[in-house]
């Protein structure tokens, strides 16, 4: 169990405790249950730089390995955005006569698939080695590796310094900020940008996201958090986007000091993290109080549609149903299965709570009476995608921002 804050050694403070829990793509066969993984999950954050953190720690090379089940082009609407990083990392940022970029977390090559195919210099840095075979086999270069300091080194020296290091939904997942940050700053050109886009605590809570918590995320970023991170290592924070993935993240940018002028958006979304008290004890207590609210409803309603005769199945395994099946309780007498359109989750259990993955087929033989939406944040895409069960009849249960039917 951490009692430090893992950037600055500052005392963290517990806002959240959602239970004994397995890892959240640690999906396995109905025969592979017994003995299965688990931690304690509850997150703090730190009084001194306000980083907000998991409290105990699963080891990294038991969350990433030859069998991680999360392949990010798994939806069309993530393979436009990565492809739209690409292009506009291409345009503004690769502009030298020899460019090159390193990805941390490149996973199937979502997004390096395009700057490989503009034949660009690059490097996906990638420990998980089935998702490191796909992405070679879109013509990305790999190195199956963690990303750390040792490995930030030999990359310097085989192919010098890079003009952008790049991560998405990869940052937050590296226990060892200082050593991470330390490989960026001996890997980047002096004038080359860190660039990563990352779920948002603001978001967290305002939305009362609480699946989004779980092992992979040892980090929830805030742009005050980041920002004292960044000095500490000798970084400037030059901006900060909103994003809509994964229901809001922030893009962040860090340069070396004086290098690049800061734009506006950093000092606004300080300011706005200041007034709404994101870091304050009262804001996650209130936070705290939505998840169980939520855990309440939701299993209410499951309970009295059970009790109606309704069918509900799941739709979409994400890591987060981990988190809101295992701290709900939902087990497959409450939802019997939940169809996912990943190949490697389907014949398998969502971790801990044991729902089967069946394959998208399954939602229509027949329609259920009721789909509860894990992967909430493809809403638009599948909504779209599964028109024909709202059409006869059938509806949509979200718990995020809180309980309701659509
Ligand atoms: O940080 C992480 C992010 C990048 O991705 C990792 N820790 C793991 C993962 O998080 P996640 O599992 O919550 O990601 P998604 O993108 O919300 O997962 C969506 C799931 O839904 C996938 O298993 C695919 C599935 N899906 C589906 O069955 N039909 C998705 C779409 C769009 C569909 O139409
Ligand atoms: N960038 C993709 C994938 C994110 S999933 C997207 O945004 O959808 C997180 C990925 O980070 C996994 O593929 C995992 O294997 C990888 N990863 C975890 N720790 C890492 C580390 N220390 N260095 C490099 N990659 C890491
Ligand atoms: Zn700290």
């Amino acid at each position: 169990m951490y009692r430090r804050c893992r950037v600055c050694e500052g005392e963290l403070r517990e806002f959240v405790d959602l239970g004994r829990q397995p890892t959240a793509n640690g999906f396995l066969r109905p025969e592979e249950t017994d003995g299965e993984y688990f931690f304690r999950l509850a997150a703090g954050i730190c009084t001194d730089c306000a980083m907000a953190q998991l409290l105990d720690e699963v080891p990294q090379e038991r969350r990433y390995h030859g069998g991680y089940r999360y392949h990010a082009s798994g939806s069309a609407g993530h393979r436009k955005h990565f492809e739209e990083n690409a292009l506009r990392l291409l345009e503004t940022e690769l502009t030298g006569p020899d460019p090159f970029i390193v990805e941390i977390g490149c996973n199937d090559g979502v997004m390096l698939s395009t700057i490989a195919r503009a034949g660009v210099r690059h490097l996906g840095v990638e420990p998980s080695t089935n998702v490191a075979e796909l992405a070679r086999a879109r013509g990305v270069d790999v190195l199956t590796e963690f990303f750390d300091e040792r490995t930030a080194a030999g990359i310097r020296s085989r192919h010098g310094a890079a003009d952008v290091v790049f991560g998405a939904n990869t940052i937050c997942h590296i226990a060892h900020a200082a050593s991470l940050l330390r490989g960026v700053d001996a890997l980047l050109a002096p004038g080359g940008v860190f660039v990563f886009e990352e779920p948002y605590l603001g978001t967290i809570t305002e939305r009362t996201a609480f699946d989004q918590i779980y092992d992979e995320h040892v980090f929830y970023f805030s742009v005050t958090s980041v920002r004292a991170m960044a000095e500490r290592h000798g970084f400037e924070l030059v901006d900060a986007e909103r994003i809509p993935l994964h229901g809001g993240e922030i893009r962040y940018t860090l340069a070396r000091p004086g290098a690049r002028v800061p734009s506006h958006a950093v000092q606004e979304l300080l300011a706005e993290e200041r007034e709404r008290g994101l870091s304050d004890p009262a804001t996650l207590g209130r936070f705290r109080d939505r998840v169980e609210r939520v855990r309440k409803d939701l299993v209410t309603l499951l309970r009295d549609l059970r009790a109606q005769g309704k069918r509900v199945v799941g739709y979409g395994a994400p890591g987060k149903s981990t988190t809101v099946t295992n701290y709900c309780g939902i087990g497959p007498d409450l939802v019997p299965f939940v169809c996912d359109s990943t190949p490697s989750k389907q014949g398998h259990l969502v971790p801990g709570s044991h729902l089967p993955v069946l394959p998208p087929e399954a939602f229509s033989d027949p329609y259920p009476d009721y789909a509860l939406l894990f992967a909430w944040n493809h809403a638009d895409e599948i909504m779209a995608k599964e028109r024909a069960f709202r059409q006869g009849g059938g509806r949509w249960i979200l718990y995020v921002p809180e309980v309701r039917i659509v």
